[in-house]
């Protein structure tokens, strides 16, 4: 037996005596000397996307005689324009839908009432304060002006009217109530025809109704116009004198 056979067996035998007590007395070891690192193990899974980053400088202009770019986006809009040259007329278009005949028509029915019924009131007023005569379709009226004839002709035309003509009992009672309330004689709408003595209508139709004082008309052709008297009745005058002004509407 060798010496180093001796050794281990010390070895055992230290071991086997002493291994009972070896767990409760703490005995502190030295270090062993670090193993050598393990293999790199394989590559782990991607992770997840990061943020988005901020956008990066422009880059540098193109060189010249570069291709153009896109168009930019349309501007505000200018100031309007001046007014350009009437064109030229069109062609007539196809006539519109048939309406209602006025007389059918339920609307224009209500509306012309209403209009007429404003009218007559508006007559009524005028009426009671003595300012028109009015005789069925016809409205008598003074300005109180006294005038020679062509004046008073003038003067009712320039009113939208012409001068009174009387063509029947009612109207000239009618004109005659203006006169005398003025206490005045009116140059009436009549002229002596080619025919001395016979007398007419400013139009030229023959008189279809007179109301001749007696012995009237006495001018034979030098009284070329008619004056009323303030009791109605008629005289042949000569066409200077100051006449109150008589109109019919
Ligand atoms: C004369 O004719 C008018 C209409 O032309 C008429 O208003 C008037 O009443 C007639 N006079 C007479 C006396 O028939
Ligand atoms: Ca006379």
């Amino acid at each position: 037996m060798g010496l180093l056979c001796k050794i281990f067996q010390v070895v055992v035998v230290a071991t086997v005596f002493f291994l009972p007590s070896f767990g409760q007395e703490k005995c502190a070891g030295v270090p062993g000397i670090p193993g050598t690192p393990g293999a790199n193990g394989l590559p782990g899974r991607d992770g997840r996307d990061g943020m988005k980053g901020d956008p990066g400088s422009p880059g540098p202009m193109g060189p010249p005689n570069g291709l153009p770019g896109a168009p930019g986006r349309d501007g505000l809009p200018g100031p309007k324009g001046q007014k350009g040259e009437p064109g030229e007329k069109g062609e007539v278009g196809l006539p519109g839908p048939e309406g209602l005949p006025a007389f059918l028509d339920p609307e224009i029915q209500e509306v012309l009432r209403r209009m007429e019924k404003k009218i007559m009131r508006l007559e009524g007023v005028l009426a009671l304060k003595g300012m028109i005569q009015k005789v069925e379709e016809k409205i008598f009226a003074t300005n109180a002006n006294e005038v020679d004839f062509e004046t008073t002709v003038q003067q009712c035309q320039d009113f939208g009217g012409s001068i009174a003509q009387p063509m029947n009992g009612d109207e000239n009672e009618a004109v005659l109530n203006i006169l005398k309330e003025k206490n005045r004689y009116a140059y009436l709408g009549f002229r002596e025809s080619p025919v001395p003595g016979e007398f007419q209508y400013l139009d030229g139709t023959p008189l279809n109704y007179t109301n001749w004082r007696h012995y009237e008309p006495n001018g034979k052709g030098a009284e070329n116009c008619v004056e009323m008297y303030t009791d109605g009745g008629w005289n042949d005058k000569r066409c200077n004198q100051y006449r109150l002004t008589i109109c019919e509407f």
